[in-house]
């Protein structure tokens, strides 16, 4: 009976809509996704568990307290304001280049604000943006809390999703960065090193560059490449390689064999880690419509096989996945490679 961690609270976040160049259509990291992650492991008998508060602690020290507060407040400052659009957009990028490097100080105008710390313009805010993204964090806390007292495996069932999420910056429809919040308590709580193996199908960009130049944190990737045009098309190639990030770039189009290949050097270049965080996308599946892999049902048990032969301690983080009808069983089929 494994344990999954859940909060209704991160039911509250609407994104409502994606900005996508320039056009607003609508959003697909839904509500939905988790209530179809929640049923098919209630389905398969997984233990739930309810999400506990954390104190900020182990969020502080992942994230820019700018941000945070940023974040915190963002809905409610947008709606005072009485703006033409009913989700906080950014439409000024306040690059660090624009002021040769030098802090750029707080806009006056909120509208923008946003520019401050959005990368993209996919990423929307809206009423219970900041009370799911937090819920998330504490989820994937708990989920820490199990694993260091003892269980082998546990699921934190996060949602919105937190992997594209850097020290200061938002995008990717992520937030707040769980799977980094999961990884830097586990280090502590357990000592290091540990190892995130993240196999949403996109570059898992901002826990790479969270951990950057660390070698108490291991941070490896599978993922659509992007140098074929997927996001997040900056990061996310061989060349950003060293001793402690590894990313294994795939092209689109690969199924099952190629898929788990890269899994396979992933899960190597873990085994020496003290504990393990898997970053659990499953938009690679051939159902969905975010990304162009081609991974089925077995790929994923496969997958959480080969993670689970590892035997560490290990906090899986729900990421992307975005077909409604596949997403729960797919988690499911994993997490049963896994604990087995
Ligand atoms: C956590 C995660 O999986 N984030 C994925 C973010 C990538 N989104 C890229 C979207 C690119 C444009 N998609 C067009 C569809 C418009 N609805
Ligand atoms: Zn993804």
């Amino acid at each position: 009976m494994l344990p999954f961690v859940w909060s209704d609270d991160c039911l509250r976040h609407e994104a409502a809509a994606e900005v996508w160049v320039g056009v607003r259509t609508p959003a697909t990291e839904l509500p939905a996704r988790a209530l179809a992650i929640r049923e098919a492991l209630v389905s398969a008998g997984a233990r739930e568990v309810s999400s506990v508060t954390h104190d900020d602690s182990a969020l502080l020290a992942v994230h820019d307290p700018a941000l945070v507060e940023f974040l915190r407040t963002a809905w409610d400052n947008w709606a005072a304001a009485s703006l033409p659009s009913d989700r906080v957009v950014p439409y000024v990028f306040a690059r660090s280049e624009l002021t040769s490097g030098r802090t750029p100080p707080t806009p006056t105008a909120v509208w923008a604000q946003p520019g401050l710390f959005a990368y993209d313009t996919m990423t929307l805010i809206g009423p219970g943006t900041w009370e799911a993204a937090r819920a998330a964090v504490d989820v994937a806390l708990t989920a820490v809390d199990l694993v260091a007292n003892g269980e082998r495996v546990a699921y934190a069932c996060c949602r919105p999703p937190g992997h594209h999420v850097t020290r200061s910056l938002y995008g990717g429809s992520c937030y707040l960065n769980n799977t980094a919040v999961a990884a830097t308590e586990l280090l502590s709580r357990l000592g290091g090193p540990i190892a995130v193996v993240d196999i949403d199908a996109h570059h898992g960009n901002g826990t790479q560059e969270l951990f950057l130049g660390r070698g108490d944190v291991l941070t490896a990737s599978v993922h659509v490449d992007p140098g074929a045009g997927w996001f997040p098309h900056f990061l996310g190639f061989t060349t950003e390689n060293g001793a402690a990030n590894l990313n294994l770039p795939i092209a689109p189009g690969t199924g099952d064999d190629g898929w788990l290949a890269a899994v396979r050097e992933a899960a190597e270049f873990a085994a020496s880690a003290r504990a393990l965080v898997v970053a659990l996308g499953v938009d690679a599946a051939a159902e969905d419509p975010e990304s162009p892999l081609e991974v089925c049902a077995a790929g994923y048990r496969e997958a959480g096989r080969i993670l689970g032969e590892l035997g560490l301690p290990t906090v899986v983080v729900q990421e992307g996945g975005y077909d409604l009808a596949t997403i729960g069983p797919l988690v499911v089929e994993t997490l049963t490679g896994l604990a087995r």
